[in-house]
């Protein structure tokens, strides 16, 4: 091999090795809002998926790895062959060409090779669609209803626990609030516990998408689509509509806030409390109560974090 062609294959070698490195799901640290939770949140130029954190996420992540592999061999094999032909029987080198026109072995081999691959493919993929459209026995189901331009979550298991989402003005964000992700009254459900969200709309499509929680379904008038969920860990998850829907598409932002079992029960009876008075639940009622509790552990030192100046 030629000198300079060995420093081409290091400095790929290289590049593709940091890129692995810098992978920002195998370096996934995040923020802390002040009741001490992980913000899972988006961050500037990020360019691979968010770090996953549900079981579905997971699997889409290794899918969409596993069939990345199996492009870069195909696409490899490919520029080779054709780098290989362009060089070894150009007209210059190969001036009379061969008339072949047939070979038994190699067009079996192209049709065969290939129709394996998509096997290989298909079967994990047939299995994750079937991972995803298992919503039998949640502990909990959301009604997720897409509005021109809000979100609405009702508590099936507690019905009068329904009340509306909107993304906060930009004008009117406190600090730690993130631009067009933070919302007046998050969703708020369990971790570690299995949710079904029951998905639809009551105007035009919408969709509801949380890509580190790998939910994505359309919400359409008249029909209710289900996705599960079961979030590893408690924290505060982003997304957003991204079903082109009007006007003011981009101010429907999906916040979730996935508290510990016993949080999460203290909320839901303050929430029915509230909603019998006909009142929603105080604005980011979690962080209240988990700062009261932070507050009684004098060592602890939480800063809040100002998302909006994120480089972290
Ligand atoms: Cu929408």
């Amino acid at each position: 091999m030629k000198r300079s062609n060995r420093y081409l294959l290091l400095a790929l070698g290289t590049a593709l090795a940091g890129a692995v490195l810098v992978h920002p799901a195998l370096a996934a640290t995040f923020p802390k809002n002040s009741a001490g939770f992980p913000i899972h949140a988006p961050k500037p130029w990020e360019w691979w998926f968010q770090p996953a954190a549900s079981p579905i996420q997971k699997s889409i992540n290794w899918m969409m790895q596993f069939v990345l592999w199996i492009m870069f061999g195909v696409v490899l094999l490919v520029a080779g062959l054709l780098g290989y032909i362009m060089v070894r029987f150009n007209a210059k080198r190969n001036p009379v060409p061969s008339t072949t026109t047939h070979n038994t072995l190699i067009e079996v081999l192209w049709t065969v090779v290939p129709a394996l691959l998509l096997v290989v493919i298909f079967v994990p993929s047939l299995n994750m669609i079937y991972q995803q459209s298992d919503y039998k026995n949640p502990y909990m189901t959301v009604r997720v209803t897409g509005h021109q331009w809000y979100w609405e979550y009702k508590y099936m298991q507690a019905k009068s626990v329904d009340f509306t989402s909107y993304a906060i003005p930009p004008n009117q964000l406190k600090p730690g609030q993130i631009k067009q992700l933070s919302v007046d009254h998050p969703l708020v459900v369990p971790a570690n516990k299995k949710i079904v969200f029951q998905i639809t709309s009551g105007d035009v499509l919408h969709s509801f998408f949380i890509p580190s929680l790998g939910v994505q379904r359309y919400a359409i008038p008249g029909q209710y689509w289900h996705q599960w969920t079961k979030i590893d860990a408690p924290g505060i998850y982003y997304g957003e509509c991204n079903q082109i829907c009007g006007m003011n598409h981009d101010d429907m932002p999906i916040e979730i806030v996935a508290l510990p079992m016993a949080q999460f029960q203290s909320w839901l009876a303050e929430a029915k409390k509230d909603a019998a008075q006909g009142d929603v639940p105080p604005i980011h009622k979690y962080e209240v109560m988990a700062e009261a509790a932070a507050a009684k552990d004098a060592s602890a030192d939480r800063p809040g974090i100002a998302l909006a100046s994120a480089g972290n």
